[in-house]
């Protein structure tokens, strides 16, 4: 008999010698291969929704990272920047190295790995085989990916018609059949089980998501020691060449990227527009002077004194700290590149402002809801109803 069903005969959890738990209703695994850590993090909450509903443990990828010059993706440890415990409380998760080391062996035996794609997927390597396949490991991140733990696949299963969307039709139930544990403990998708961007329902879960102990450190001995005592407003520029190019996309667009957060999941606050993607830096010079001094007004005793800024390329400290400079409030930024220290600076601001079309932003915005912290985002509402409502409210 299939070792798997052995164990579901024998309960629903079987531990062994060692006390490791096999979960007898599956597992599920996927590569974070689309996008940079802004539509991981969106991805992430999607996977872990899905997990739940088909009650299966999810299996923590670690985050695909890609730097300057080198041509494979590095994966980095989920669990370098965030805790395991706190997901727990919502569901059983497990790091992807301890899933290898200690679970596969019993329950993944490498000739039953198979891959689990939407449809074919057509092969970068001219040579190999026309077989209708998933080709998991090909191309970067997704060869790197699945080597860091030395996985290949020897056959794919195409689940088409299945989706994600577990909040509606009763998805879950359809893929439980199709796919049950006993035939399938784990199920290794190519990409991530979810939705870009994150679907609304899901973006609550952000609060199992908590910063890892060596970056909550970090972000509190930065805001200790390097910025001055009193209220802080952390901001996110995003204005490198590669944002440039995607805002061209605007003007045919009604959303773009992780707009809904502030243009609603089906544009009930408007459609986009250019400057929502990339506001001019008058706009946000204009934008901040008009913060402080309504933080100024509705809490004199906790003025802003300082500016955080978090930035892919302009961190604009010159600009900001002239602008500012009547106002007694200075400008700071990281010394050297790190973008998780920067959301979790992000995070813990007294006010917040992102762009409302970037992931990146998306993640701040997300923790901040959580903790109850005030957000606003760049150029939003737009200044010209601002003004007109402004005006009809006089
Ligand atoms: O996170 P991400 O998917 O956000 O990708 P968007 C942007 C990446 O740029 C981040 C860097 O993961 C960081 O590596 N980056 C952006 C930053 N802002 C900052 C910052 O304030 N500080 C630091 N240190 N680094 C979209 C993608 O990016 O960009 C789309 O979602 C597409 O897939 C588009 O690639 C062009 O959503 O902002």
């Amino acid at each position: 008999m299939h070792l798997f069903l052995q164990l579901i005969l024998l309960g629903s959890f079987i531990s062994f010698n060692n006390a490791d738990e096999i979960d007898v209703n599956g597992y599920l695994a996927y590569c974070p291969c689309m996008g940079r850590f802004g539509n991981q993090a969106d991805h992430f909450l999607g996977a872990l929704a899905f997990s739940k509903a088909l009650n299966r443990t999810l299996i923590l990828p670690p985050w695909v990272e890609y730097r300057k010059g080198e041509i494979r993706s590095r994966q980095v440890p989920f669990d370098t920047y965030f805790q395991v415990e706190p997901l727990q409380e919502y569901h059983r998760v497990i790091l992807m190295a301890d899933f290898m080391q200690r679970i596969a062996p019993q329950v993944w035996p490498e000739d039953k790995r198979v891959s689990f794609c939407y449809m074919e997927r057509k092969t970068l390597a001219p040579n190999k085989s026309s077989k209708p396949d998933c080709h998991a490991k090909d191309g970067n991140p997704f060869g790197p990916f699945w080597d860091t733990y030395n996985i290949s696949f020897v056959d794919s299963v195409f689940y088409s018609p299945l989706n994600f969307d577990i909040h509606h039709r009763a998805m879950a139930t359809k893929w439980q059949e199709k796919f049950p544990a006993s035939e399938w403990p784990v199920i290794p998708f190519t990409g991530a089980p979810a939705s870009f961007p994150v679907q609304m329902e899901n973006r609550e879960l952000q609060r199992y998501l908590r910063w890892s102990p060596i970056y909550d450190e970090m972000r509190h001995t930065f805001i200790k020691n390097k910025l001055p005592i009193g209220a802080f407003i952390g901001l996110h520029l995003r204005n490198g060449i590669d944002w440039v190019r995607a805002c061209e996309h605007v003007r045919d667009s009604q959303q773009l990227f992780a707009s809904p957060q502030c243009l609603g999941y089906n544009n009930e606050r408007g459609s986009i527009y250019f400057e929502l993607c990339l506001p001019s830096k008058e706009l946000i010079i204009r934008q901040i002077k008009r913060l402080i001094k309504s933080v100024k007004q509705s809490n004199p005793k906790n003025e802003i004194r300082s500016i955080f800024v978090a930035a892919d390329a302009n961190h604009m400290i010159t600009e900001l700290n002239t602008a500012l400079s009547r106002m007694n409030v200075s400008t700071y930024r990281l010394d050297n590149d790190d973008p998780h220290l920067d959301l979790a600076i992000l995070g813990m601001a007294n006010h917040f402002v992102g762009n409302c079309v970037s992931s990146f932003s998306a993640f701040v915005k997300r923790e901040r809801d959580v903790k109850g912290l005030p957000s606003y985002f760049w150029a939003f509402p737009k200044e010209k109803e601002r003004h007109v409502r402004a005006h009809e409210e006089l």
